[in-house]
Formats: structure tokens, sequence, C-alpha cells
């Protein structure tokens, strides 16, 4: 961790750093995508860079606020609803830009798209940014701010679901060409994006036991289950709570139903339109069925997974069958 603080200045020291990095060619997704292990992720290379770069200069306010996860655990979906429920006095239903934009565009990762982060911050002084990055990888002033982080959480089964169909789709090979077994394998091993999943949880899991008043938890299947509850607790951490009047006019409703997957995965805009030249935003929209994993899972990745997400959360009371 301490070499990106002491020794890297140029681009060029951050590349020969990730060069010195284990890696490891995912042999399921045909070779066409890398995975350097920098501190203690998986990431590609040209996400590391910018790792770097945000660890070296990002700035940090206190009233900044941090959407937090690991990949396909549901970040679309509370951007979505962060968006919304922010901006719920500006729009009326008909005219919330959600309904033609994807709900990445009004929040930038930290570590993918840093210009719009600082166009954020230099926008409002209440920035929202998403990030993928394990919370011990986080740039040091987002912890020395105590900015409040919302940290959004799947089971694993679906995430690796999920996840196969997400990289399998932005690297165009169909099913027969990326056996689901081998991204199991991988996965399994640790190695995925940002991965360890379990390492990822568990860090900010430990943060938010230490500082709750600063990381709130809300896990995908709970938020399928009791929406209301939910995105009202979500409005109440992140400083935008509703009013007795609000509740009553049903505005949380409106946010969960603009929200909900079967509206926006139906948008023009996330059918057809493409988050970057490899992304196309409907691969953000697959299917968000809960239990997909039965379809894909042997009796034998079923027990494997499960002891080891009991091995490495079960002492902390998070089983996440
Ligand atoms: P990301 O990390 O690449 O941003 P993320 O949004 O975390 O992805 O996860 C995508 C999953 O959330 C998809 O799950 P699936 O592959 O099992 O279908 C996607 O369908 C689901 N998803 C996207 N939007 C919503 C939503 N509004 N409500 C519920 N689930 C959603």
């Amino acid at each position: 961790m301490e070499t990106t603080k002491t020794q890297l200045g140029s681009a060029r020291d951050i590349e020969e750093m990730i060069k010195t990095c284990p890696q490891h060619s995912c042999s399921w997704l045909k070779g066409k995508s890398t995975l350097f292990k920098y501190q203690d992720f998986w990431s590609h290379e040209v996400i590391i860079k910018k790792v770097v770069s945000a660890q070296q200069s990002f700035k940090a306010r206190p009233t900044d606020v941090f959407l937090c996860s690991y990949p396909k655990s549901g970040t679309t979906w509370l951007k979505a609803l962060v968006f919304a429920i922010v901006t719920r006095e500006k729009f009326d239903e008909s005219s919330n830009p959600l309904l033609t934009n994807l709900p990445h565009n009004f929040i930038p990762f930290l570590e993918i798209q840093p210009e719009q982060v600082v166009a954020s911050q230099e926008n409002s002084s209440f920035a929202h940014v998403a990030t993928h990055l394990p919370y011990n990888s986080l740039p040091k002033s987002i912890l020395a701010s105590n900015c409040k982080m919302v940290y959004v959480y799947r089971n694993v089964k679906d995430v690796i679901v999920s996840y196969y169909h997400f990289m399998r789709e932005v690297f165009k090979l169909p099913m027969e060409d990326a056996p689901f077994e081998e991204a199991f394998d991988e996965f399994y091993h640790g190695i995925s994006g940002y991965g360890p999943y379990w390492d990822h949880i568990l860090g900010y899991w430990k943060e938010s036991k230490e500082r709750p008043e600063i990381i709130l938890f809300l896990k995908y299947e709970d938020l399928k289950k009791e929406p209301t509850i939910n995105v009202k607790k979500l409005a109440e951490f992140i400083g935008y709570p509703f009013t007795i009047e609000e509740e009553k006019a049903g505005v949380i409703e409106s946010i969960i139903k603009l929200c909900s997957f079967e509206n926006l995965s139906n948008l023009e805009v996330n059918k057809n339109g493409y988050a970057n030249e490899m992304i196309e935003n409907r691969l953000f929209f697959r299917k968000a069925k809960d239990e997909d994993w039965k379809n894909y899972f042997t009796d034998e990745m079923i027990e494997k997974i499960d002891n080891l997400i009991y091995e490495k959360l079960g002492a902390i009371g998070l089983v996440l069958k």
C-alpha cells in the first residue's frame, strides 16, 4: 500500500509498478481480459492507473457522499435511487432525467471517471460519488473527512452469475465460448474485478461496526423485499429525509416505481444506449431476478461457495446464501 505513496510520481512510474503486480489472464474470457493484483484487489490496468492517481490526489470533502459496492451488487439501482431522492423537488415523474439517461451518468465512479467526479464536486458542495474500490484502498482523504458511505451488497451466487454475463457480453462471447464453470472457479479463488468479493464486504463491514454513523449497509435483497423502509433509511442517511407530507403524498412509492427494474430496463435509453464504446446500457439491466443462480450452479459449486462464504463471513454473522 505504501509503495504508491512514497515512490510513484510519473505515469511511467505507475506503469512500471503495475508490471510488477501479480497478473492473471482470464481463461474463460479467452484471454481478452487480464487482471492485475494491486494492493489487495484485482483490477484492469487502465483502472489501476486511475486508482493510484485518485489515491495520490483526490480531495474528499466531509459533505461528499460515497456509494460503494462490489460490482453487480445493485450499484445502478442505488445510483438511480439516490439521484431520485436528491432531486425530487426539481423534477416530476414525467420530467425526471432518469427517463432519458443511464443512472451511471449522474453519479460517476471515482476510479473510472475522475474528471466527472471533480466536476460534480465543483457543481455541488454535496457531491455523490460511486466507487467499487475496497475500503482499504480508498483515498485517505475520504477516510480522513469522515464522508458518509452507503454500501450495497448482494448474495454471492447471484453476483457471480451477474458478473459472468456482464463480462462475457462486454467481450462479446457467446455462452458456449465462455464456460461458467471456469468463471466460477476464478471467482471462487478470489480472482474477479475488485475481488475477492468477501474481502470487499468484510472491509466495509468492519468499518461500519466501528463507525455506524458513517457507513450504511444495504442489502440488495432487502431493498427488493422492503423497498419503502429501506428507501426511507437511505434518504435519511444521506441527509434528504422525507417529510410526513411527502410520505402521505406517496413520494417514496413514486421514487421506488421510477427506479424499479421494470421501469428502468424498459426505457429506450437503457435498451439501446451505450455507456461507452465497449459497454451497452442494457448490460446493466439483465434480469434482476433473485436466485437466478439456481439455473447455473451445480450441487458441488453450491457446497463449495457456501462453505467458503461461511468460512470468510460467517463468523461476523454475514452469511450470504
Ligand atoms: P455495476 O457494478 O456494473 O454497476 P450493478 O448495477 O451493481 O452493476 O449490478 C447489476 C445488477 O443489478 C444486474 O443484475 P442481474 O445480472 O442479476 O440481472 C441488474 O439487472 C440489476 N439491476 C439493475 N437495475 C436494477 C434495478 N433498478 N432494480 C433491481 N436490480 C437492478
